[in-house]
């Protein structure tokens, strides 16, 4: 028997749902399983279980040393927070996560990042239990080629481009997808601005992710009061922890 035709269990979504119908923003903190250092995690979960991180995203470009099972199985044993899959393609699947952003990358034209990877990961899914949760992903740019428009060999779009990133995010909710992700770029010079994420806010009935290049409170503030509903944070944590205390609880 399949478990996510008939055992699904919804819960990580309808958790965004409610939070946004309460007005709560949600911090997702991003860990590259390449990056971290699995004997480093218990003590980088201190600092995040201070901070007002709510999920904890895993995944990258690549993962060369296929250490996203180890990474994920540490994590899991340090928090309750869900935990939920960012994944550059289908060898980043583990079965302890909770959930698995099922992206399909619709700023770009390349098939592979469109359906092709969404077919190969779906046998594993098809016995999985993790909450599959359809993602529409948007490539802005950020003003720096990022490592997911290397891999993904795909071009972001201009942040000016305001009409056809609206139209895109607007195609990804008509075609069914349960979230829309603004991606400026693992390490981006510049994030997603603030009129980008107004404009689709406003017109978008679907939960909204920003992320890419957001480094300071600020700057996290803005993208939540422009109407993000998780704003997503890598870099800035990987490159200084303290972060995490400026982000209290
Ligand atoms: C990247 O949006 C995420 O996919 C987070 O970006 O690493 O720049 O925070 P940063």
């Amino acid at each position: 028997m399949t478990k996510n035709c008939i055992f699904a269990i919804v819960n990580i979504y309808q958790n965004i749902l409610s939070a946004r119908e309460q007005g709560k923003k949600l911090l997702a903190v991003l860990i590259d399983p390449e990056k971290m250092n699995v004997e480093n995690i218990p003590a980088f979960f201190k600092k995040v279980h201070r901070s007002i991180a709510t999920h904890i995203l895993v995944g990258g470009s690549t993962d060369k040393d296929n250490q996203t099972e180890n990474v994920v199985t540490a994590i899991k044993k340090a928090t309750n927070l869900p935990v939920i899959l960012f994944p550059g393609d289908v060898s980043q699947i583990s079965h302890k996560a909770d959930g698995i952003l099922f992206l399909s990358l619709i700023s770009g034209r390349n098939p592979e990042y469109l359906i092709e990877q969404q077919i190969k990961a779906a046998p594993i899914l098809k016995d999985s239990n993790l909450e599959i949760l359809s993602t529409g992903y948007i490539l802005i740019d950020g003003k720096k080629e990022t490592a997911t428009q290397k891999v993904s060999n795909t071009k972001p779009i201009a942040q000016e481009n305001l009409e056809l990133i609206l139209n895109t995010a607007l195609a990804g909710q008509f075609a069914g997808k349960k979230l829309i992700y603004l991606e400026a770029g693992s390490g981006a010079r510049v994030p997603v601005e603030e009129n980008i994420i107004s404009l689709v806010r406003k017109n978008l009935a679907i939960p909204l992710i920003v992320g890419g290049g957001i480094r300071s409170k600020e700057q996290l503030e803005i993208a939540f009061n422009a109407g993000a509903d998780i704003v997503v944070i890598g870099t800035a944590f990987e490159n200084d922890a303290t972060f995490f205390e400026e982000l209290k609880k």
